[in-house]
């Protein structure tokens, strides 16, 4: 680990440290944000066709025109750069990059990425890429989408021809951003593309989607051994609601099911006794070796998924706690209270803590990146023309001072970005939901720093240059 930086800043814990060349950065999602669903010879993907069918977004909102950062990506990158933000996360839309799934890499796609990658550098930027963020090319999705084996093997071959074309003008790459959403969310809960309410479907998906990660791994260690890649999971921080034995079990369950299911077997190299309890009647096994074993864990698959990476990706913002169900075994959870967070989420930062914690210690010493952690509220602009969220600036602070003291008491993390740089198109819940640092009126497409921007950039400077924030953050310390 690198030496620790010795720079507090006035308004984090006086605990709080961070390496030198701690990662700060801002991160975003290609559908979020880029729109020109029809340009540039991109294809359809999952949620242009989900956003598109009625009744699965707030309001029927969709990503076709989103924060038109397709065509605004110089003047974002500029505010981020005037922001201070020197790292930044994005995703490559694979339905921009490749149309239909499979074939040659689409041209203009290629140019559209590449520009916007030598812009980061340009600005003194450093781009963390992650090859996919939900947006599966439609015609996969006709094609039997993450519950068939052969879209992982489409994935790997997408990866192998994004590092040929891309794989020079960053260094570190992400995989696959949260497979526990893309997999359960989109196919058991049906709340996001695309939208089925099927557990089988859900347990092969995300399956799938591990093994994806692991063949694009493979493909990357190949064609650019010098990049550095890992994967991206949603960590929550789970407790029981009581003591009883019955809100105990219902917890471990509840971990097996969201946490567990993806950290075992990439950082264990197979699935917990507790995941397989849970969806061996899916037809999940530990490892896929042996007897027993089904068409859906095969031999060789998970030494595949723990081939080891460079670092972990954990996102974080859920802090619940969980109380045994109905007798139909599905258990209850509720957000910690109390929620500021316009989605009913938490402002607990020791529970980031604790997720930093448990994932060093149970499942690997890799490097650890916060990849994103953030807050939804009800942002405005006043009659000042300002947005003034103190609560975010309250939230950041908490949640920032929680990563430097996990690397005071000794954990690895390398870097953090908030969700979101800007706000953004919030999946089923549309434009409802803002998560940004910048507030962008959607209807002219203009860009607002709120409080929380001023603030960010500001304690970035203090953490790199011993500098305190040159521009005052009225409410930063309410
Ligand atoms: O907006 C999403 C992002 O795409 C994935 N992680 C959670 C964020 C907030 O819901």
């Amino acid at each position: 680990m690198t030496q620790a930086s010795t720079t507090a800043h006035p308004e984090l814990s006086a605990r709080a440290t961070f390496p030198a060349g701690f990662a700060w950065g801002v991160a975003t999602a290609a559908y979020q944000i880029e729109g020109a669903v029809a340009e540039g010879g991109r294809g359809p993907s999952i949620w242009d066709s989900f956003s598109h069918q009625s009744g699965t977004t707030i309001h029927g909102d969709t990503g076709d025109i989103a924060c038109d950062h397709y065509h605004r990506w110089e003047g974002d990158l500029d505010l981020m750069a005037e922001l201070g933000i020197p790292s930044y996360r994005l995703s490559l839309s694979w339905s921009r990059l490749q149309p239909t799934g499979t074939g040659p890499l689409n041209p203009e796609g290629v140019a559209f990425y590449r520009n916007l990658l030598a812009g980061c550098a340009a600005r003194g930027i450093t781009p963390y890429v992650t090859l996919y963020h939900w947006d599966l090319p439609q015609p996969l999705q006709d094609d039997g989408g993450w519950p068939a084996r052969h879209t992982a093997s489409r994935f790997g071959d997408y990866a192998g021809l994004v590092a040929d074309a891309l794989g020079h003008l960053a260094e570190h790459w992400i995989t696959i951003n949260e497979p526990m959403c893309a997999a359960f969310l989109g196919h058991s809960w049906g709340m996001q593309a695309p939208g089925s309410k099927d557990d089988r479907l859900a347990v092969r998906a995300a399956h799938h989607l591990l093994l994806a990660h692991g063949l694009a791994l493979a493909a990357f260690r190949e064609r650019r051994p010098e990049a550095k890649v890992g994967i991206t999971n949603i960590i929550g921080n789970l407790n029981p609601a009581t003591q009883s034995e019955a809100d105990r079990l219902a917890t471990e369950h509840w971990d097996a099911v969201s946490n567990r299911i993806f950290l075992d077997p990439v950082y264990r190299g197979r699935y917990a006794d507790s995941t397989v309890a849970a969806y061996g009647q899916y037809g999940l096994t530990a490892t896929g070796e042996g007897a027993g074993g089904g068409d859906l864990v095969q031999p060789g698959d998970l030494a595949l998924i723990s081939a080891p990476g460079d670092f972990a990706g954990i996102n974080h913002y859920t802090n619940m706690l969980v109380a045994a169900g109905d007798d139909t075994g599905t258990p209850n959870w509720q957000h910690v209270r109390p929620t500021p967070s316009s989605f009913g989420w938490s402002d607990t930062p020791e529970a980031l803590k604790t997720v930093l914690k448990r994932v060093a210690s149970e499942y690997t010493s890799l490097p650890l990146y916060v990849t994103e952690n953030g807050i939804t509220l009800h942002d405005y602009v006043d009659p000042n023309g300002e947005v003034r969220d103190t609560e975010r600036i309250h939230y950041l602070r908490g949640y920032i001072s929680a990563v430097g003291e996990a690397i005071a008491d000794g954990v690895d993390v390398r870097g953090y970005f908030a969700w979101s740089f800007m706000d953004n198109f919030e999946w089923a819940e549309g434009y409802d939901k803002r998560f940004g640092l910048v507030f962008v009126d959607y209807g002219t497409q203009r860009r607002i720093p709120k409080q929380s921007a001023h603030w960010y950039g500001g304690m970035i400077a203090a953490q790199q240059d011993g500098v305190r924030p040159a521009r005052s953050t009225a409410g930063a310390t309410a």
